[in-house]
């Protein structure tokens, strides 16, 4: 009986612990695929936490500058600031970077992005740290919004 308690709280601790490790998650990030030799492309995805945290940075060896960007409509006219300050993420409130909104902004691209590739990404958090994110690269067509890049 001992025994089984033992094993019962090692399990236990176990548990809290990847449960600690997943506080953040970040479901489907994405690009399209660019046509050849485009400058830039955007970078979307799902980030969720369980606790309040903030998106400061992202890094990647694909551009040769990666910054957080917001796409909004103002007086009729798409358009794109940086988000130097980065992007709150509030507790249990999925925030989704999509197409005419939130995106990671990949500027100056060394290389095409080939619709069925996988590339990386590193997203900087304030608590939950470096995360390293795997982008699928599709091939959508680019919504005439896009064009304000
Ligand atoms: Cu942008």
């Amino acid at each position: 009986m001992l025994k089984k308690l033992t094993l019962f709280a090692v399990l236990t601790v176990s548990a809290s612990l990847s449960f600690a490790q997943e506080s953040l998650s970040i479901d489907q990030a994405w690009a399209r695929a660019t046509p050849p030799q485009a400058a830039n492309a955007g970078v979307f995805m799902t980030i969720n936490s369980k606790t309040a945290d903030q998106l400061l940075s992202a890094s990647s060896d694909l551009a040769r500058k990666t910054e957080i960007h917001e796409m909004k409509m103002s007086d009729g006219v798409m358009k794109m600031r940086q988000m130097t300050a980065g992007l709150p993420i509030a507790s249990n409130q999925p925030l989704t970077l999509a197409p005419g909104g939130y995106h990671i902004m990949l500027i100056g691209l060394k290389k095409d992005l080939v619709a069925g590739e996988k590339r990386s990404l590193t997203l900087h958090f304030a608590k939950a740290g470096v995360i390293n994110v795997t982008i699928d690269v599709k091939n959508i067509a680019h919504m005439p919004t896009a064009t304000a890049h």
